[in-house]
């Protein structure tokens, strides 16, 4: 909330040293703050600047945080498939998509982290050239989560829809959007993911 990059490394600095629950840092305590800006931005009390401001101080703590939670689940064998995901076309937001990816990828999972904004057709490439088993669009904004149905009905219509996995997040993003778009799972945050993924793939 005040912007404090240096802060924000101190504090994920401090947390690695005493050996806490990082993940928990990220989700209760990182998260909670940029939740705020964001509130305080769509009451207008604050503008986009305090927002990039606020991410950028976010990142100095994740940027600490996220080498240390990888090496911590170094053994995991990525042997539960390969999982495409990205935000989805036309959202530029990847800070939790990203930590979403990292999480995935300590579980276990062979992660292709294909980046922010991508089009529809590139995650569709992106998933069949791979032969992905899972695929996970975010969506940050009222205005992109529609393009996750959109996703929907291009797989359908490539008749690979029944081939791979579904998962869907977001701030927006909630489990009736996904049952009314028919994808297979929602994922509140990136522990939700880990919980709700490594179950499907047993
Ligand atoms: Co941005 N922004 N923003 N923004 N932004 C939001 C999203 C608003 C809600 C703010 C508001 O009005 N209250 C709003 C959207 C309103 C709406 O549509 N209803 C908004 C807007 C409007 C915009 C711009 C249009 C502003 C402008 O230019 N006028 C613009 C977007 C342009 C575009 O995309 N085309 C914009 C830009 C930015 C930045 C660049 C300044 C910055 C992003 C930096 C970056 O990502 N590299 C930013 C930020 C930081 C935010 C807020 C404040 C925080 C987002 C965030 O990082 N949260 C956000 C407010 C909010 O979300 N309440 C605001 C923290 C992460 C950890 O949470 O929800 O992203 P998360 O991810 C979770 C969870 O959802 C889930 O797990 C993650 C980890 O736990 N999850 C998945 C996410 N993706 C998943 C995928 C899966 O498969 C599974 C689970």
């Amino acid at each position: 909330m005040a912007y404090n990059a240096e802060g924000a490394k101190a504090v994920a600095s401090d947390a690695v040293a005493a050996n806490a629950d990082l993940v928990d840092l990220i989700q209760s305590g990182f998260t909670t703050g940029i939740k705020e800006v964001g509130r305080l931005f769509e009451e207008k009390k604050l503008f986009l600047p305090h927002i990039m401001a606020a991410a950028a101080a976010m990142n100095g703590g994740i940027d600490i945080l996220m080498p240390v939670i990888t090496k911590q689940g170094k053994d995991a064998d990525e042997g539960l498939g390969k999982f495409v995901i990205c935000s989805i076309e036309g959202d530029i937001h990847s800070i939790g998509k990203d930590i979403v990816a990292i999480m995935l990828k300590v579980a276990g999972f062979s992660v292709l982290n294909i980046g922010r904004d991508v089009p529809l057709k590139d995650i569709l490439a992106a998933c069949k050239d791979n032969n992905a088993k899972y695929v996970g669009t975010s969506a940050l904004m009222t205005s992109t989560m529609v393009n996750q149905k959109t996703f929907e009905e291009l797989l359908r219509k490539e008749g690979v829809r029944d081939k791979i996995v579904t998962n869907v997040g977001g701030a927006p993003v909630t489990q009736q959007w996904a049952d009314e778009i028919g994808a297979d799972v929602y994922s509140e945050n990136a522990s939700d993911a880990v919980a709700k993924m490594t179950k499907i793939a047993g």
